[in-house]
């Protein structure tokens, strides 16, 4: 589905999607999405450990050097919640809740939700992986970032207690969004029993295992759990 190409940089708008992705990032949200719509698509693969994501020729796509960036329909864009509302709405009808349709709002919160927890994701992700001296992290901050993550799973739990999917018409765009959210914040805080279920339900979509990176790629995170420091 995807040609995967090992660096970012500018592409020629050949009418074509064309993803920027850091394999397990947030940019999996989206290949995901691409995934389940059986998309064509080209993938330039980031090495977030480099320092390719500040050079030049990543800040002609994205300025701000972060992951993802999609050229859709002739437009670059950076903000993945955008991208899946985007493609939903052109290219995956079944997978969105259109303005003026049932489950819309609910549907919408969902979408900017998956950012709460993924703020503290990256706080995570920034104490556990990037300040690689543990004498430049503060354990109260992990403490309170593991404690406040936590948290925000209380909202999806309490929803797929009851139903497989977010939305109670089943599998949408939010599940790639939230659903990447509740998959990654598991290598923080251990998850309970309805969204360890929730997130196997995930991993078991083909589309989400086509989504997983190749061995030899460069990934985020290299443990499927990073327990808080002792202290
Ligand atoms: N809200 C943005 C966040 C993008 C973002 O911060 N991505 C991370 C990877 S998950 C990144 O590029 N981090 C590199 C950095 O912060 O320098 C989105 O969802 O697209």
């Amino acid at each position: 589905m995807s040609d995967a190409s090992p660096e970012g940089g500018q592409v020629e708008d050949d009418g074509g999607i064309t993803l920027w992705h850091v394999p397990l990032s947030r940019s999996m949200r989206v290949m995901w999405l691409l995934n389940e719509l059986e998309l064509p698509f080209a993938v330039k693969l980031l090495d977030i450990t480099s320092k390719q994501m500040r050079e030049a020729e990543y800040a002609a796509i994205h300025p701000v050097g972060r992951a993802p960036a999609l050229k859709v329909d002739g437009t670059i864009i950076h903000e993945s919640g955008a991208m899946i509302e985007y493609l939903c709405e052109t290219r995956g009808q079944h997978l969105w809740r259109a303005p003026g349709e049932e489950g819309r709002l609910g549907w919408l919160d969902w979408l900017h939700f998956a950012e709460t927890i993924g703020q503290h994701i990256a706080a995570l992700t920034q104490s556990h992986l990037m300040l690689r001296d543990p004498a430049t992290r503060s354990l109260t901050v992990m403490k309170l970032e593991t404690a406040r993550l936590g948290r925000t799973l209380r909202l999806v739990e309490q929803t797929v207690e009851g139903q497989d999917w977010l939305m109670a018409g089943g599998f949408s765009g939010v599940d790639c969004a939230v659903g990447w959210s509740v998959w990654t914040a598991g290598r923080f805080v251990r998850l309970s029993e309805p969204l360890v279920a929730y997130v196997a339900r995930c991993a078991e979509r083909p589309a989400f295992r086509a989504s997983l990176p190749g061995a030899d790629q460069p990934v985020l995170y290299d443990r499927d759990f990073y327990e808080l420091p002792d202290g």
